[in-house]
């Protein structure tokens, strides 16, 4: 019999509890520990989103289960064999490849929760576990995007027909604000695809959806002391409400999970400034275990493994 193909479902990765925050938050920072300050900031943000499990840790799960049956379905039983890698939580990346190591595993294909490459976030995690692939003779190739996959296309341009529908008559008025998690500045001197792959990602979506005001905007900038990729999308809804803006649809396209980016930075914090200037804001629906979604990434993950039989 056929040694099936692993395929390392790679996610950003959340804590578990209230007590592994600071662990988490650790990690992020590459082995520096938050201030008591920085800490109590992030748990608090925390417990507003969190009742009960974590969002991120619960729909990373139901992707990677749904990850399974999609493969199983498009490919046969036994083709492809899911693990999960997290970047900043465990099971960690490593983990993942070692769990395939054990099982007999010798050929994977890696695909990150998050449709656009930089070489600061999906990079990031493909070097690792290609590095982990090497040292257990795994032969290994990471996808590195899929942001203009139609059935991804698809699957938001419907969320955002949907989303104006929240508007009735100030459907016409309203702006679609397509939004991504800012990395630092730097990444445009390396020529990085980032900020070029987002705005093909929103436009390829505008164009399905027939909406022709749209922006793009980023979000969640860290505070490293150095420039982020701007405008953010408070300063954005700040010149929109000052513009006569009053309504607006914001679609993260960089994410593809209900998490603490969405949940709190958009539900809560943008919603609320932008309320205080004018604006009335409504979010698209994520995609989580949406079908279309999973029948992209699976589509990807098959035509990266075409020429293995
Ligand atoms: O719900 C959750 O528990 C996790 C939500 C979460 C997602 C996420 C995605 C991305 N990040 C990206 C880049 C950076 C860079 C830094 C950074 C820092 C944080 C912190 C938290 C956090 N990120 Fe994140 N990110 C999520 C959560 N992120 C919490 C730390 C506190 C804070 O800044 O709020 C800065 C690191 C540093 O200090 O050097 C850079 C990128 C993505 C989207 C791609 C992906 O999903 O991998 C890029 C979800």
């Amino acid at each position: 019999t056929k040694n099936p193909v692993g395929v390392l479902v790679m996610s950003y990765g959340t804590p578990e509890s209230m007590e592994g925050i600071e662990a988490y938050y650790t990690h992020i920072r590459r082995g520096h520990p938050p201030t008591a300050e920085q800490l109590e900031d992030l748990t608090e943000r925390y417990r507003t989103i969190v009742g009960g499990v974590f969002p991120l840790r619960e729909n990373t799960n139901r992707q990677a289960a749904a990850l399974q049956r999609t493969l199983d379905e498009v490919a046969g039983v036994g083709e492809y064999v899911c693990y999960q890698g997290l970047k900043h939580a465990a099971p960690f990346i490593e983990d993942g490849i070692a769990a395939m190591a054990a099982d007999g595993i010798r050929e994977a294909i890696g695909i990150v929760l998050t449709p656009q490459y930089s070489a600061m976030s999906v990079g990031g995690y493909l070097k690792r576990a290609q590095d982990e692939a090497d040292k257990h003779g795994i032969s290994f190739k990471g996808v590195k995007e899929y942001h203009l996959h139609s059935e991804l296309i698809d699957a938001l341009s419907k969320r955002v027909s949907e989303g104006l529908n929240k508007f009735g008559d100030g459907r016409a008025e309203t702006l679609v604000l397509f939004s991504a998690h800012s990395l630092p500045a730097k990444i445009l001197e390396m020529n990085d695809p980032y900020a070029d792959q987002l705005l093909a990602t929103s436009a390829a979506i505008a164009q399905a959806a027939g909406v022709d005001k749209w922006q793009f905007t980023w979000q969640s900038a860290g505070q490293t002391g150095q420039p982020w990729l701007g405008p953010d999308i408070l300063e954005t809804l700040e010149k929109l409400g000052a513009e006569g803006v009053r309504s607006v649809l914001v679609a993260p396209v960089g994410f593809v999970s209900d998490h603490l980016e969405v949940l709190y930075d958009i539900d809560i914090e943008a919603k609320k400034f932008a309320e205080e200037h004018g604006i009335r804001l409504e979010r698209i629906r994520m995609l989580n275990d949406d079908a279309q979604y999973l029948a992209a990434m699976a589509d990807t993950v098959i035509g990266l493994a075409v020429g293995r039989k």
